[in-house]
């Protein structure tokens, strides 16, 4: 099942991205005129399984998960978490799985936040690696990568 299909930039070229909780795949679209059609090529240029990397990974529940997709860390990439906004119930317990090949931090609060990271803290986060948070009370919880602030989202607990 494919959650996220995004249309990015990786480099100078335009890729588009599928991710689930198991897999990143990115493919790179490649077009030119071949006796005067245009030809259209997918061409895949990444694929990571997250699967390989962690046991717990495949026990996941997609509905609760988080994912930081491939190219997080570039601030033009328009990929921050998936979802960036995603609705639980309380007693849920949600799954960050960092998807990117760089280190990123899953901290409660906002950029500029005095004390972040008071309701939860994954710390560094390597890649292919995962951190959960049970949520036991209802509200809106905002959460950002403090290694890259401008990625950000909201877990909403009903
Ligand atoms: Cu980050």
């Amino acid at each position: 099942m494919i959650r996220g299909v995004q249309i990015t930039k990786i480099g100078n070229q335009s890729v588009l991205l599928l991710h689930n909780p198991y897999f990143s795949l990115a493919l790179s679209l490649r077009s030119s005129m071949v006796d005067n059609k245009l030809l259209l090529v997918l061409v895949p240029l990444i694929v990571t399984v997250a699967g390989n990397i962690t046991s717990s990974v495949s026990a996941i529940d997609p509905a609760l998960s988080v994912i930081i997709p491939l190219g997080a860390s570039s601030p033009d990439s328009g990929n921050g978490f998936f979802p960036y906004t995603l609705p639980v119930k309380a007693g849920d317990t949600v799954t960050w799985t960092n998807d990117d090949t760089a280190l990123h931090t899953v901290t409660s609060g906002l950029p500029g936040d005095y004390n972040p990271g008071t309701e939860f803290d994954s710390s560094s986060l390597a890649p292919g690696t995962t951190f959960q948070h049970t949520f036991a009370i209802g509200g809106p919880f905002n959460y950002y990568c403090i290694l890259h602030p401008y990625m950000t989202g909201n877990i909403v607990v009903s």
